[in-house]
């Protein structure tokens, strides 16, 4: 698994050219949009040629330098307790299927095995390896960059327990504990199809954060293929672009892991 791991991060050149901006423009949500400091907007302001290019929402290049510093605070203030709002079951829904990226035809879920990778430890990991891992279900909402949301009743094992399990998420493979040993964990998670073709990067705080999961059930039901059967990681921290479907490859890395629609020209950190 070569591909997703260690490519080239996304950020842009000191001199952008008019590509580079439109680029750089794309997609961004108007929360994220909203939570920009007042110094941010104020360079808005000057900049309505720029934004008069964009749609609705989306961040003129001068802005993502403090997307980054945005980034950056995210990642030291995340912590257990804050976690998304989670919803009666009751309310949870069919979501449509979103994405068939990675989902090629070819695919028998039988043979499925998880790749798992990190500094030290490679092996492959069955799913009923997975399942016995300890159990945790939310109800919360998936939320789509293109602006739909839906509520949906998820079961499986958290990433952070996986991680733990396995002795992936740090160098020596002793348990990850970001607040406490923060040097020894692995700074980034990348995540793939068995093909290849769909893969996203994370950063370890929305890893290991208690609402992201590797999931094998969706509302009360295994996983149907179109939702990423056996397996997919789903997490309340992301838009649904970062919720993987058919997760084929897992690795722990400290170098930032390639992602599919970073490459498209979406914001690589993606957080809501
Ligand atoms: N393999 C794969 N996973 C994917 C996608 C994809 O195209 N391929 N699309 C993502 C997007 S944009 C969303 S919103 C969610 C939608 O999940 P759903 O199809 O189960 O509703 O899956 C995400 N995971
Ligand atoms: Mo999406």
């Amino acid at each position: 698994m070569s591909r997703p791991v260690g490519g080239p991060d996304d950020r842009q050149s000191a001199s952008p050219s008019d590509a580079d901006v439109d680029r750089a423009m794309r997609v961004r949500s108007r929360r994220d949009f909203l939570a920009l400091g007042g110094g941010a907007l104020a360079a808005l302001a000057g900049w309505k040629w720029l934004e008069s290019r964009s749609r609705i929402g989306d961040v003129p290049f001068p802005l993502r330098r403090t997307l980054e510093l945005n980034e950056r605070l995210a990642a030291r203030y995340f912590n257990d307790d804050r976690q998304a709002p989670t919803f009666a079951r009751a309310l949870a829904r069919e979501p449509r299927v979103n994405g068939t990226e990675g989902l090629s035809d070819d695919f028998d879920p039988r043979e499925w095995r998880l790749l798992a990778t990190s500094a030290r430890a490679r092996r492959t990991i069955t799913l009923q390896e997975i399942r016995a891992l300890p159990r945790f279900e939310m109800t919360t909402d998936l939320k789509c960059i293109e602006g739909w949301s839906v509520v949906v009743h998820w079961a499986g094992a958290r990433l952070r327990d996986f991680a733990a399990a396995y002795g992936l998420g740090t160098r020596d493979g002793s348990v990850p504990d970001i607040g406490r040993r923060p040097r020894d964990v692995l700074k980034y998670v990348s995540l793939a199809t068995p093909d290849g073709a769909y893969y996203v990067g994370l950063d370890v705080a929305s890893a290991m954060h208690p609402q992201t999961l590797l999931c094998y059930e969706m509302n009360g039901a295994p996983l149907t293929l179109p939702h990423g059967a056996p397996l997919r990681l789903v997490t309340t921290v992301k838009y649904g672009i970062k919720s993987i479907k058919r997760v084929g490859a897992i690795a722990f890395t400290d170098a930032r892991p390639r992602d599919y629609w970073a490459e498209h020209g979406y914001d690589w950190y993606a957080g809501l």
